[in-house]
């Protein structure tokens, strides 16, 4: 057809191979692949619990991550008593679009360590504070891992460290939590420095 833009000219005689055969072909292979996950609501941390008993101290991690705008999604899942829960959340959570996971647990504290071994992620261990024990079975429980599984533990029912610690891991590729960051030291220093005019002359 004369005047015609060839790139539009879709008679037979100017179609290409690629537009004849290779389109249909990419055509087909889309409508029957399965859609894409959209993993953009899935927040990005991942905080587990041994039991709900646990949440009072777990609660600080969210606190801490909400602090700096990051969202989290809280699960009871035991390593004793839900084993196969945790091998399917654990599995999965990468797939589903969470970055850290961070795993609280009291008394024999496996939860962090079995989570660590069925994920790439990296996995903060809180320690929680035991009855018996007062949370030193719980830390060495957590923080004996063998070589090749790391758990970066923090301190017995320090959980406001770990979802401050998730945060730092997060910042790594995201230039607006490194601000926040940054302005989050800077008032650490602050507060530390107030201190001393507190302090009796
Ligand atoms: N726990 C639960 N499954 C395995 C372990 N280690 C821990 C919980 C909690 C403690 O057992 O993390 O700290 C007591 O749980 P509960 O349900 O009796 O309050």
């Amino acid at each position: 057809m004369p005047g015609l833009d060839p790139r539009f000219d879709c008679s037979p005689e100017r179609m290409t191979f690629a537009q004849t055969c290779f389109l249909p072909f990419t055509q087909f292979l889309r409508s029957i692949s399965p859609p894409m996950k959209d993993t953009s609501s899935t927040p990005p941390v991942g905080i587990l619990m041994g039991s709900d008993s646990d949440w009072p101290t777990m609660k600080a991690a969210a606190d801490a991550l909400g602090e700096f705008g990051i969202a989290s999604e809280a699960r009871v899942i035991s390593a004793h008593r839900t084993p196969k829960d945790l091998e399917q959340y654990a599995s999965s959570a990468a797939g589903r679009g969470v970055r850290v996971i961070i795993a609280g647990a009291g008394g024999a504290a496996h939860l962090p360590g079995v989570t660590a071994a069925l994920t790439t992620l990296p996995v903060i261990g809180v320690p929680i504070e035991s009855k018996s024990l007062k949370g030193l079975d719980s830390l060495l429980s957590i923080v004996q891992m063998p070589p090749g599984v790391p758990v970066a533990t923090v301190g017995i029912g320090a959980a406001r460290n770990a979802g401050i610690l998730a945060a730092q891991i997060l910042a790594v590729a995201d230039e607006r939590l490194q601000t926040e960051l940054v302005r989050f030291k800077e008032k650490l220093a602050e507060e530390s420095r107030a201190k001393n005019q507190r302090l009796a002359p």
